[in-house]
């Protein structure tokens, strides 16, 4: 039995699902857990007797123009390595979270390794703020061990930290338990689709990144040739521009706007097609989600997503604002039902096969037990 500390950051996000699942295997598998975030990770919805919640407490005094977050974490891990005597500490992204496992190792007096997982836009930061740069490389360097979500995140830190360090590749999973294609018999009437309408769906948090007008507007040219219609889920800066694109191109009628949710796997169940034709994106874990619930994807040429998308097999990839193309695969996929089985089941099979919970999850504890014996 190991005991193992976790960090993330516990709202909505990928992130944030990976770290939560993993602690929830982790624990299957007799280890002891402890959660040490802000709040509770929203997807610790169940209890089991080998998880805890630390929660790191912040006082706000007026001296402090803004609160030390950061300190307050460093030193709840540094109780918690203690007190729990942790084996390990696996953090979920650098910024802050790797540099302030650092600083708690230094303060407590038991020994611990450090694990870092860095999810990508903890690297993208960088790009907006390079005084950060010396930190997130100090905070990699310094653990020992860090994995990445995907081979070209593991380029892209290289590139951009200019690192030395080896980082591992462990790719995302979902819980398979929950991501499956469920039995949904009324949930297309439900919301007003017709039986012999396609789906579309796109899942993301609205941020510019995600080019949700690009989504939009292929699908403007796709419902031209199909009877279809598109659901557009989650929320984020973007959300009230992609409604006023929406009304602009009078296509109100055929996008769902549905906001946040929490039974995805239900809706992944009524789609034909899930689109993601994001700028960045080191891994895309809602492209995994809905193969593992039998969907195909189209996704840009961009970061992880050739390596989650098998092209021409499991969906397609396409350049980066290239709206006519997508537009094309998608109508030439959907008014082939043949094809479109077929892509449904070679998704399901390349999720099980590539993605496995139990495979990652035994990664992650090879990779524990090596650092353990260092
Ligand atoms: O994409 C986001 O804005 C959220 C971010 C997060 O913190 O969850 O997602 C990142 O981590 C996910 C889990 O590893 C990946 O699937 C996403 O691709 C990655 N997002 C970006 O790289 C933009």
């Amino acid at each position: 039995m190991r005991k193992i500390g976790i960090t993330c950051y516990p709202t909505v996000g990928g992130s944030g699902v990976i770290a939560t699942e993993l602690g929830k295997l982790l624990a299957e598998e007799g280890n002891e857990i402890h959660f040490i975030t802000s709040s509770v990770p929203f997807r610790l919805n169940k209890i089991h007797p080998k998880i805890f919640y630390h929660e790191v407490e912040m006082n706000h005094y007026p001296v402090f123009q803004y609160p030390p977050y950061d300190f307050a974490l460093a030193a709840k891990m540094a109780e918690v390595i203690d007190q729990e005597k942790l084996d390990i500490l696996h953090v979920h992204y650098a910024m802050p979270h790797a540099i302030c496992a650092i600083l708690a190792k230094d303060i407590a007096q038991h020994d611990v390794k450090i694990v870092t997982t860095l999810h990508g836009t903890d690297i993208t930061v960088l790009g907006i703020d390079h005084t950060f740069k010396k930190i997130i490389k100090h905070g990699i360097e310094k653990s020992d061990a860090v994995t990445a979500v995907s081979g070209s995140l593991v380029n892209q830190t290289i590139q951009m930290l200019d690192l030395t360090k080896d980082i591992s590749v462990i790719y995302n999973f979902v819980n398979e338990e929950e991501y499956h294609k469920k039995s949904v018999p009324t949930l297309k009437e439900q919301y007003g689709i017709e039986p012999d309408e396609k789906v579309l769906i796109h899942i993301s948090n609205f941020r510019k990144v995600k080019r949700v007008q690009d989504i939009i507007y292929s699908f403007n040219s796709i419902r031209e040739q199909v009877k279809s219609k598109l659901l557009l889920i989650g929320d984020g800066p973007e959300y009230s521009h992609m409604m006023q694109l929406v009304e602009k191109l009078e296509l109100k009628e055929h996008v769902l706007f549905l906001g946040k949710q929490n039974n995805i796997s239900e809706l992944l169940s009524i789609a034909d097609l899930k689109l993601l034709l994001s700028e960045k994106e080191s891994f895309g874990l809602v492209l995994l989600e809905a193969m593992a619930c039998g969907v195909p994807c189209i996704g840009t040429n961009v970061g992880g997503i050739p390596e989650v998308i098998k092209h021409n097999e499991t969906g397609y990839i396409v350049e980066l604002g290239d709206i006519e193309t997508t537009a094309q695969y998608a109508i030439d996929l959907l008014n082939n039902e043949h094809l479109l089985n077929q892509f449904a089941e070679n998704a399901t099979e390349h999720s099980k096969e590539n993605f496995k919970s139990s495979k990652i999850v035994n990664t992650y504890i090879e990779l524990y037990d090596t650092i353990m014996k260092k």
